[in-house]
């Protein structure tokens, strides 16, 4: 062998190694409390929303603020502020191009409290997400950090607060996406017409929204008070008897010596009130409730009487028997088991009909907004769906509780999009906003399953380590819900599969494949979901497909960007996903999207990406009635539901 040669093997082979990362296992930051702020006869919750005032930063000097310590006075005395709604996204408000800003902003308000509260209590701060890092100050004292939107976060402010007084809560929120963050972006020098200029570029299709997202309160707990309850529940005898699992973390030393010995009496009470269950723990934080006659947790379309939840009143008892602390929350009895075809739901095999969504609208951004809410989870019933993904990030904890109650299932996706440039800190926070986002939904009766990622590059060498470590600390944490994430690269080249429970693709026949090609489509999905269950002998949804469509656009023959051209692209799928069913391996399809929204700019995208079934302004296009009878025939051939009057218009009287 030439020395030359022998060189160039010895350097492929440093070369391979270099790309090899080696990703260790480290443990990340564990949440504490953050029970979701209800009222109770020991605690009481107070809102900060409204019109705070707002400034932004220099996109060339984003620390200034932090420098000229602007958070020790009000900022109208640093800078000239705007008035800014919280909760919103920032970046549609006004009618300048604060919509670009990318950087640094800042938020304040004042607000009272009152003489009332005490330091016999403790009071907290919680937001319920700022996208994408905030740093927290009140009355110019440091009090809290957070990184990773659509997630909440909290601090004790007890001694903080001027109590019978005015105080002041400041807010920095920085929306810079790096290949360190979740989700993943770059920032960018550039030359512009004025000299040099920041850019924020990103690869997900959805646009960065920042701000205060959600809402912002004040609550207050006794000072020996319940700091976490996590429920899971079991189902017997033919689905009859039921047993509630209690667990609950007590925080705060006892200062007195009557509550050194704490005790929790747990109360199951039904829809109309009646108590039917309760324990009293002998100095234990956990124990079971046994119900018998149970009235399980069940999908909308799957039981005439779905989303039926329960209330589980926790009250934290002194040796003395004197309350302490009383809090209540929704529980659903249901049980979850998958296997290599099925996903089962108290022992029924599921077919999940449902959407890829986005907290998205006009105006508000991503901002919490519950008309729209209410409006979406109307339209979702309106049109026969039983599930949706949260795609690509945590959506608001009122809509978890909403999905509770409607019995509309989620796959619960953390907010780590298009995942590359693998690296240990990425792993870190992509483990973190999982830990956090299963500490915060882990008690939802409608979470089924967890979505790891979405379309994360996982044909490179790397993403078999990282994906089986993410995959195995989900499952650590998490041992009831099977683990899904949605993938996009090809079978041939995907490395992540092996770690998941159940494999989620996301292609688009007929649009970025093959383009207008509509007689490319069935046999296309048919043959890749075969080839996803033939590789990894699990359950296989179709969790993304779809066409863009201008509404009002009508052409035929069908024409991409069409209603008709959508309704074909449907139509096409369901012929697929309708042979597929009979394989017993495909568990289900998700349209791609719910409705508009908004993206970065590009000239691929006339306002946003316009591949929702519904308008921006969730008015629907022709496919929702199409969607609509699909979804409602599913319901009678699977789980026998009943169809709604009005699905299909009257033409002709055909039985005479
Ligand atoms: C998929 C992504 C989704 C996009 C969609 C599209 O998962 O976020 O919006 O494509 O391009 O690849 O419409």
């Amino acid at each position: 062998m030439s020395l030359s040669f022998f060189s160039l093997v010895t350097g492929l082979y440093v070369l391979h190694f270099s790309l090899a990362l080696i990703l260790v296992n480290k443990e990340v930051p564990q949440t504490r409390g953050m029970l979701y702020p209800r009222e109770s006869e020991t605690r009481e919750v107070r809102s900060l929303d409204g019109i705070w005032n707002f400034v932004r930063s220099d996109q060339a000097n984003p620390t200034q603020g932090v420098r000229d310590e602007w958070y020790t006075k009000d900022l109208s005395q640093s800078r000239p502020t705007i008035p800014m709604p919280v909760p919103a996204s920032y970046n549609d408000i006004t009618t300048d191009n604060l919509r670009d800003h990318v950087g640094t902003v800042w938020y304040d308000r004042k607000f009272f409290v009152p003489r009332s509260w005490s330091k016999n209590q403790r009071i907290w701060l919680r937001f319920g997400s700022v996208h994408y890092e905030a740093f927290v100050w009140i009355n110019g004292q440091k009090v809290v950090k957070h990184e990773i939107g659509h997630l909440p976060f909290e601090a004790e402010v007890t001694d903080i607060l001027n109590y019978g007084a005015e105080n002041r809560i400041t807010v920095m929120c920085d929306n810079a996406l790096i290949q360190t963050t979740v989700p993943q972006g770059k920032i960018t020098e550039v030359p512009n017409d004025n000299g040099m200029t920041i850019i924020q570029s990103y690869t997900f299709d959805f646009f960065n929204y920042a701000g205060i997202h959600r809402s912002v309160h004040l609550y207050t707990t006794p000072r020996t008070f319940i700091e976490e309850v996590e429920v899971t529940t079991a189902l017997s005898e033919n689905n009859s008897v039921g047993e509630v699992f209690y667990s609950v973390s007590v925080n705060g030393s006892a200062a007195n010596e009557a509550i050194n010995v704490l005790n929790i009496q747990a109360n199951l009470y039904d829809k109309e009130g009646a108590k039917v269950a309760n324990t009293t723990s002998d100095g234990k934080l956990d124990g079971c409730l046994k119900l018998t006659g149970v009235k399980p947790w069940w999908p909308y379309l799957m039981h005439p009487e779905p989303g039926y939840l329960y209330e589980l009143e926790i009250k934290l008892l002194a040796a003395n028997e004197e309350l302490l602390d009383v809090y209540r929350l929704k529980v659903g009895l249901r049980t979850l088991s998958w296997n290599k075809s099925q996903f089962l739901i108290n022992g029924k095999p599921v077919y999940f009909r449902g959407f890829g969504r986005h907290e998205d609208s006009d105006i508000r951004g991503k901002g919490l907004d519950n008309a729209l809410m209410v409006r979406d989870f109307n339209l979702l019933k309106w049109i026969g769906a039983n599930a949706y993904r949260t795609s690509h990030y945590p959506y608001s904890e009122e809509s978890m509780q909403f999905a509770d109650q409607h019995g509309i299932m989620i796959i619960d996706e953390c907010p780590s999009v298009d995942t590359e440039n693998y690296s240990q800190e990425l792993l870190g926070k992509h483990k973190s906003s999982l830990e956090q986002l299963i500490h915060r939904d882990r008690n939802h009766p409608s979470v089924v399953m967890w979505s790891i990622a979405n379309e994360p590059r996982t044909a490179s060498m790397n993403a078999d380590s990282y994906f089986e470590l993410v995959a195995n600390f989900t499952r650590s944490l998490d041992k009831t819900r099977p683990i899904t994430a949605a993938i996009a690269v090809p079978y041939t080249q995907d490395k992540s599969g092996r770690h998941l429970d159940i494999i989620s693709f996301n292609r688009y026949n007929a649009w970025y494949s093959n383009t207008g090609r509509l007689d490319m489509v069935t046999q296309n999905v048919i043959d890749e979901a075969t080839a996803w269950n033939k590789q990894y002998n699990k359950p296989v949804i179709m969790s993304e497909y779809g066409a863009d469509t201008l509404e009002g656009l009508h052409m035929t023959p069908a024409y991409v960007w069409s209603e008709e051209f959508q309704e074909e692209v449907f139509a096409r799928h369901f012929k697929a996903f309708d042979q597929l069913r009979k394989k017993g391996w495909f568990i289900g399809e998700f349209v791609w999207n719910f409705a508009d929204f908004k993206t970065a700019q590009s000239y691929t995208r006339v306002g946003g990406n316009k591949k929702g079934v519904f308008t921006r302004s969730r008015q629907p296009k022709a496919a929702a009635h199409l969607l609509r009878k699909r979804y409602f025939a599913l319901g009678r051939d699977l789980d026998q539901c009943q169809f709604p009057e009005d699905l299909f218009t009257y033409i002709a009287d055909l039985i005479s």
